[in-house]
């Protein structure tokens, strides 16, 4: 079931501010507001899908292209030189804390020494 008192739909609703990298009619990519490297960004879909999997399975093929335009878009304007990790942590069990799904965009010089 998607909360949407969950923060992310509070984003996308404008309660809560953010620094936007980019914005469509059906993404937003912001910086994360805890962040774990040099550069980390979120990129979510404004529709409301808890987890990688809820997307995949029930979001209409013209979202799902939608949404892999924006992240490509906001990899662009970030000009991480196509060095970045993305990570999609799903379940609580795997450390997901915001049930909306949302793609973590990271990249830090000392990636290059650990996995
Ligand atoms: P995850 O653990 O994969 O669910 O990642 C959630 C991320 O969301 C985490 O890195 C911190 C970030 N976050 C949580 N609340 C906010 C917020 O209010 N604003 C922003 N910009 N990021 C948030």
């Amino acid at each position: 079931m998607y909360d949407k008192n969950n923060v992310f739909a509070k984003i996308l609703r404008g309660e809560i501010p953010n620094k936007t990298v980019y914005s469509d009619d059906n993404v937003l990519a912001f910086y994360d507001v805890a962040p774990r490297a040099r550069v980390h960004v979120l990129v979510i879909p404004r529709g409301e899908y808890t987890d990688i999997l809820d997307f995949t399975k029930n979001a209409s093929a013209a979202e799902q292209q939608a949404f892999w335009n924006g992240f490509r878009k906001t990899v662009e304007k970030l000009n991480l030189d196509n060095n970045f990790r993305t990570i999609a942590n799903t379940g609580r069990g795997a450390g997901q804390s915001v049930m909306h799904f949302h793609i973590h965009i990271m990249s830090d010089e000392r990636f290059q020494e650990d996995f």
